[in-house]
Parts: structure tokens; C-alpha cells; sequence
């Protein structure tokens, strides 16, 4: 297997081109860019777009390392909206107190709908990406956010029916993470102008990975991770979610299913020598890791 880029080079480099694409701080209205800056600059990981410029394989260039923030400036906002009072009422957030706090609910309101509307002006203004791969990127987005995406798996999770069958978590699990790492490869593989059967094998893969990290995710909810995460655990005690509805039997089946379908699609897709292989199965140890240390 190809060895990994470096990672840390490539984060920086994502880092630098998300400082480079918003308005200054101190440019006005400054109350506004300062609680864009503090929500997207803090801690994250940035496996999305990492995710991107793996799948696209130029990582480096301007035009790619643009359109691979597209996903993080949507993510970024999807986390100050959840974060809010009417919804998680979270108070911490990559590893500082939430944007709401630190700012005010309606600077965080503003900063989230202003990075959507970036994310579509970022897609918009990429000068070496054709006009057709602008409008697939675009419309992709407009579904990966709106009703049967993002917004309806927050509005499910909301909710919170009781009984939810699996199949139907699996679903929201979906909407709620796994559609934007399909955004995310689908992008990469679109930038370097993949074609459909490639494109069907990334968004299988991603369904699968999406799973898997929403499951690590609710792993992380336990108060064993308080230290590790950045942001306030238990958050879904009171929610029904994979690992409230598994036994911990199911739970290493799902992994290990998931695990062994996510490598199936790549290598269909003919990613399994690559670097976005190699970045997927760190992330595999890491799920695995969680699964062990909560005995599951
Ligand atoms: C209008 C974009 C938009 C969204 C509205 C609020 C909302 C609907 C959706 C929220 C969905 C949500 C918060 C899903 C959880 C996703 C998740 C697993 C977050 C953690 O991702 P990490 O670990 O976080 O990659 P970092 O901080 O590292 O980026």
C-alpha cells in the first residue's frame, strides 16, 4: 500500500487555505468574522477534507485545497447549530466553549449561515474547475444539506422517536454524518474527473465509513472519552442510538461488516493502494480502539 501523504503537512495546508478563504477578523462587521474565526479554526480534525484531496490525489494544488474546504466550512457549521441551546444546548466544542457562548446566539446563528453561503461561493469561484463539475459539486451539496441530508437527520435526531428500528438509524446515522464524507470523496473523485462507476463505489464506501464514525462518535459520548474529546460527552444519554439499541456482540459485527464493506468499495473503486486507504484504516484502529477500551 502506497504510504500515507503526510498528514500533518496536508492539515496545515487545509488550515491555511480555510484562514485564507474567510474575511479578515478585523475586517467589518468584525463582532461577525471573529466568531467565524475562533468556530473554524479551533481543533478539528479536518478528515473531511483530507478525505477530499486523498480522493482527488493533487493534493497540494490551490484550486483542490479550495474546493476540499467546502466540506469543512458546511461541517463547521452544522456543529455551531447543533451546539445551540434549541438543539444540544452544548457548551464545549473543540476544545473550547462554543461559539454561542463565547460570542452570542445570534453571532453564531450569522457566522453558520455564512459559512453555507461561502461554501457555494468557494464552489463558484474555482477558476480551473469546469462548469460542469461546479454544478455536480453544487447540486450534490444542496441534497448532502437540505431536508433528506444534514438538516433532516438533525430534525430527526430532534425528534427522537423512541422506537427507532435499526434500519432506520442506520438511515439518520447517514443523513446526519455519512452524506458528507460521501460530499467529501465524491468531490475528490469528481476533481479528478472519475467516472460514474467510480463515483457509486465512493458513495457505498462512505455510506459504510459514515457508520462507522457515527458509532465511534456515540462511543465517545461516554464518560470514559471526557478528557479526549474536546467537547461535552453524554449528550446522547437520553437519545436512542446504534449502541443503546446493539449488544456488544452486534456492535463488533457492525464494525467488523462495515470495516470489511468499506474496504470493498475503495478497492472497487480503485483506492485500495492509496493514501485515502491508508488514512481510512488509521481510522479504523481508532474506532476499534474505542470499542475496546468500552468492552464492546
Ligand atoms: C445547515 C449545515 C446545516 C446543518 C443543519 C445542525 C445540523 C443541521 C446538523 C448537525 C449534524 C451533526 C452535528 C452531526 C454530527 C457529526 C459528527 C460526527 C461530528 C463530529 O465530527 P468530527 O469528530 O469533529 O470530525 P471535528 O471537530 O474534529 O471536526
Amino acid at each position: 500500500m502506497t504510504p500515507p501523504m503526510d498528514i500533518v503537512h496536508l492539515k496545515s495546508m487545509v488550515n491555511a487555505t480555510l484562514l485564507e478563504l474567510m474575511p479578515a477578523q478585523e475586517t467589518s462587521p468584525t463582532h461577525l468574522h471573529q466568531g467565524m474565526h475562533y468556530a473554524l479554526l479551533g481543533s478539528g480534525k479536518r478528515l473531511r477534507p483530507l478525505l477530499t484531496l486523498l480522493a482527488a490525489n493533487v493534493a497540494t494544488d490551490s484550486h483542490t485545497l479550495r474546493m476540499a474546504c467546502v466540506s469543512e466550512l458546511v461541517h463547521t457549521a452544522s456543529l455551531i447549530l447543533d451546539d445551540l441551546p434549541c438543539m444540544d444546548d452544548a457548551t464545549m466544542r473543540r476544545d473550547r466553549p462554543c461559539t454561542h457562548i463565547r460570542f452570542s446566539e445570534s453571532t453564531a446563528i450569522l457566522a453558520s449561515t455564512n459559512f453555507l453561503n461561502l461554501a457555494y461561493g468557494v464552489i463558484a469561484d474555482c477558476p480551473n474547475v469546469d462548469a460542469s463539475t461546479k454544478v455536480a459539486v453544487s447540486a450534490h451539496l444542496s441534497h448532502v444539506i437540505g431536508s433528506m441530508g444534514l438538516v433532516g437527520g438533525q430534525i430527526a435526531d430532534l425528534q427522537n422517536h423512541p422506537v427507532g428500528t435499526k434500519s432506520a438509524i442506520e438511515q439518520l446515522y447517514h443523513q446526519k454524518t455519512g452524506c458528507l464524507f460521501e460530499f467529501a470523496v465524491v468531490t475528490g473523485a469528481r476533481l479528478r474527473g472519475l467516472d460514474a462507476e467510480v463515483i457509486d463505489a465512493l458513495t457505498r464506501f462512505a455510506r459504510a465509513f459514515g457508520l462507522l464514525f457515527q458509532l465511534y462518535d456515540d462511543m465517545l459520548d461516554h464518560s470514559t472519552f471526557v478528557q479526549e474529546t474536546g467537547k461535552d460527552v453524554q449528550q446522547d444519554a437520553a437519545k436512542t442510538t446504534l449502541l443503546s439499541l446493539y449488544t456488544p456482540e452486534e456492535v463488533r459485527g457492525a464494525l467488523s461488516n462495515a470495516q470489511a464493506m468499506a474496504r470493498e468499495q475503495l478497492r472497487r473503486a480503485g483506492y485500495d493502494e492509496s493514501s485515502l486507504a491508508a488514512l481510512v484504516e488509521q481510522q479504523f484502529v481508532a474506532f476499534n480502539g474505542a470499542a475496546q477500551r468500552l468492552g464492546v
